[in-house]
């Protein structure tokens, strides 16, 4: 990280089961070029996960995965801090604090805990709950100015500015007002079994969601397998979710417009754009499945990384949890 006054990004990711395709789009793939103009916090959010029950020995893999597969998708630590969120305590603590300043009724309007409280209806916990407001410390503890996020994330992050703002207007400036950063395209990449769905990793269904793991034969098979609309014209349209969706993963990973991918298979069929879409993610994963074996490999490299991190992460979030305590009369 810089001495010089640059902007401060933040973002976080669950550790739960392997990165998707719309994970990657969506969010990570816009984490190492933002390194170069600002400076990045990345954070594996272990903490957010424990609001769905999980196996403690494959939490504990998915953790060292993540870390993994963030540095093969562009994360520099050189440049970065990466860290994972339970190893800094400020998070939780500060989490806390904030839930005073949240209204009950605010957090009943989040469509994510709505969402998973249908999904999971035997384990609708309080963690389940509050998982906005640690998301609110995780950001806010870094004085944050842009968090890049799939546009699912957009009203945590509206609710982590209202935060914000309400606690600064109680005790004066304490906090950066954080904004959100969404990429142009493939903001939010939907199901390839539903169009109407987003790609979720924790679909059980393996044909709705490309990993970043799979290997080549199962993406193209996947791919072929998509749900395509009725009719057999490649182009974007609402009655087309399907086609469109395709549409957006090819232009992310090819940098095509949508009027040049309609030219290109202007009088071809489903089949063979199906096919080209495959390819072109296909060869998009296999150099980051590389690299992400050979930084799993390196354990000890991978932990030196990840507690420096947290060091360093401990260091910035201790300074604001301080004003915080001191605002409010804890200290
Ligand atoms: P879950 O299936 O448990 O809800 P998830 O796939 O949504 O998980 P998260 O860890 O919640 O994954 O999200 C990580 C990042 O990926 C967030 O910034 C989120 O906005 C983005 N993201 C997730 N799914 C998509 C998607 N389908 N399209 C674009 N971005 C996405
Ligand atoms: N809720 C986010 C993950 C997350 C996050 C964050 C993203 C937790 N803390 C802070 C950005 C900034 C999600 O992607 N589901």
């Amino acid at each position: 990280m810089s001495e010089e006054n640059k902007k401060i990004v933040f973002s976080g990711i669950q550790p739960t089961g392997g990165f998707t395709l719309g994970n990657y789009l969506g969010a990570i793939r816009n984490w190492g070029p933002l390194q170069n103009e600002y400076d990045c916090i990345y954070s594996i959010v272990d903490l957010h996960s424990l609001t769905v029950r999980q196996d403690p020995a494959t939490l504990r893999r998915q953790i060292r995965e993540s870390a993994a597969m963030l540095l093969a998708c562009g994360v520099d630590p050189e440049k970065s801090i990466l860290f994972i969120q339970g190893d800094v305590h400020q998070h939780a603590e500060l989490s806390w604090i904030l839930s005073c300043y949240t209204q009950f009724g605010e957090l009943s309007r989040m469509t994510q805990f709505k969402d998973k409280s249908k999904k999971h209806p035997e384990n609708v916990n309080g963690g389940l709950f509050t998982y906005p407001v640690l998301m609110a410390a995780d950001i806010l503890l870094y004085q944050t100015d842009l968090v890049p996020i799939g546009a699912d994330q957009k009203q945590h992050l509206e609710l982590s500015r209202d935060i914000a703002i309400r606690f600064n207007g109680i005790y004066g400036d304490v906090f950066t007002i954080p904004e959100g950063y969404f990429p142009k395209v493939a903001a939010r990449i939907m199901s390839l079994q539903d169009p109407t769905a987003k790609m979720s990793k924790s679909d059980a269904n393996e044909n709705a969601k490309i990993m970043l793991t799979d290997d080549g034969d199962a993406i193209i098979r996947k791919f072929k397998r998509a749900v395509t609309d009725s009719g057999s014209e490649v182009r974007a349209a609402d009655d087309k979710p399907g086609v469109t969706n395709l549409m957006s993963i090819y232009s992310a990973v090819t940098g095509k417009s949508f009027e040049e991918i309609e030219r290109e298979f202007e009088g071809k069929g489903y089949g063979e754009f199906k096919i080209a879409v495959g390819e072109s993610v296909r060869d998009t994963l296999m150099p980051i499945q590389e690299k992400y074996r050979t930084y799993l490999a390196d354990k000890d490299q991978l932990n030196a990384v990840l507690k420096s991190g947290a060091e360093h992460a401990s260091y910035i979030a201790t300074k604001t949890l301080r004003k915080v305590r001191r605002k409010i009369g804890l200290d």
